[in-house]
């Protein structure tokens, strides 16, 4: 399967692994960059050191390019810029804001930018300024999200750009591959199906809620205060959901309350297994993972499965 993609970053499938904060680390990008994906490191909200550990421990993992996903919130991240550039990270995708005043600095190194929009004008913007790709993000995905969903949001943004458009969220399997491809993607970023590969090193309280949940159970929360997410729902979700009604009543001290909550709960989840407290952050085709797997079975699934779909949706229709 060629693709723009492939020729673009020099790999094998049009595959990327979302850069989820906490999650994806040396050992998950590791592992897809070495079965023909993309691997990206989620810089999420650490410091550089933390960072420089993974990526050196990705150069020990595998030779093929890989990539390091810049979260724009994050208070480092002018530091993972530097260090993106220092250490000559081949791929760059940034998330949760605009990389604009970064890409001067990224195209002096030879990094390939690809940033994540969730819209025409933020795609048209960096398609101006020299963005070598983008992932348009639905919001079926999981973490902070955008407004529209993938297949509304998708074939508008291919229709605006030239350079090659990636879609993401809630693409669960080689059915949902297909799907983007035909509304005029190069490839995907997955991120929720990776969460229980058997190389993912998230606690196994996480991937046990992923495996565990149905099509309803992820929320919405932060849809009127701050930043948006998705997430598995759980005592965690049910307290912002509270909190957010007062808020909608009344300007409310508990404000102050609501922005405690959110502090760390990633980690709690991620590290700690706490998936009462923590957050649970996963994409609405949780539903449709059902067990673990590794990276490589993933892959070659989505791979084999997509061929599949097209293949007999061809012979049926022509
Ligand atoms: O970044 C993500 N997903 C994430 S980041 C994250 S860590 C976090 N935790 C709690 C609160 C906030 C962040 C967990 N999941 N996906 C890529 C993405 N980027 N989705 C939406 C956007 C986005 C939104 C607005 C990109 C650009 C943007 O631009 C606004 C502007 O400034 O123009």
């Amino acid at each position: 399967m060629q693709s723009k993609i492939c020729d673009l970053l020099g790999i094998e499938y049009p595959i990327l692994q979302g850069g989820m904060a906490w999650i994806a680390d040396a050992s998950l990008a590791g592992a897809v960059s070495e079965a023909g994906g993309l691997g990206i490191i989620g810089g999420g909200n650490a410091p550089k050191e933390v960072v420089l550990a993974e990526i050196k421990k990705i150069k020990e993992i595998t030779d093929k390019p890989f990539g390091v996903n810049i979260m724009l919130l994050s208070p480092f991240a002018q530091d993972i810029v530097d260090l993106v550039c220092e250490e000559q990270v081949p791929v760059v995708t940034t998330g949760a804001g605009n990389p604009s005043k970064y890409m001067a600095r990224f195209k002096e190194h030879n990094i390939k930018v690809i940033p994540v929009i969730p819209s025409v004008a933020l795609g048209a913007r960096m398609e101006k300024i020299g963005a070598d790709a983008v992932v348009v993000e639905g919001m079926e995905a999981g973490g902070h999200i955008g407004k529209l969903t993938t297949m509304s949001i998708v074939p508008q943004v291919v229709d605006a750009l030239k350079i090659p458009v990636i879609a993401a969220g809630g693409i669960g399997d080689g059915r949902g591959m297909a799907a983007a491809l035909m509304l005029g993607a190069e490839g995907v970023q997955i991120g929720t199906r990776f969460l229980v590969a058997k190389e993912c090193t998230v606690h196994e309280n996480y991937k046990a809620r992923i495996i565990k949940a149905r099509d309803v159970d992820t929320t919405v929360t932060c849809q009127h205060f701050g930043h948006p997410v998705r997430a598995i729902k759980n005592k965690l979700t049910n307290e912002y959901d509270r909190l957010e009604k007062i808020e909608l009543k009344k300007a409310d001290p508990d404000l102050v309350k609501f922005d405690e909550l959110g502090q760390g709960a990633l980690k709690k989840a991620v590290v700690e297994g706490d998936v009462d407290h923590g957050s649970i952050m996963a994409g609405q085709i949780a539903g449709l993972v059902k067990k673990e797997e590794t990276v490589k079975e993933i892959i070659d699934s989505y791979i084999s499965e997509t061929n599949e779909v097209i293949a007999a949706k061809c012979s049926r229709w022509l």
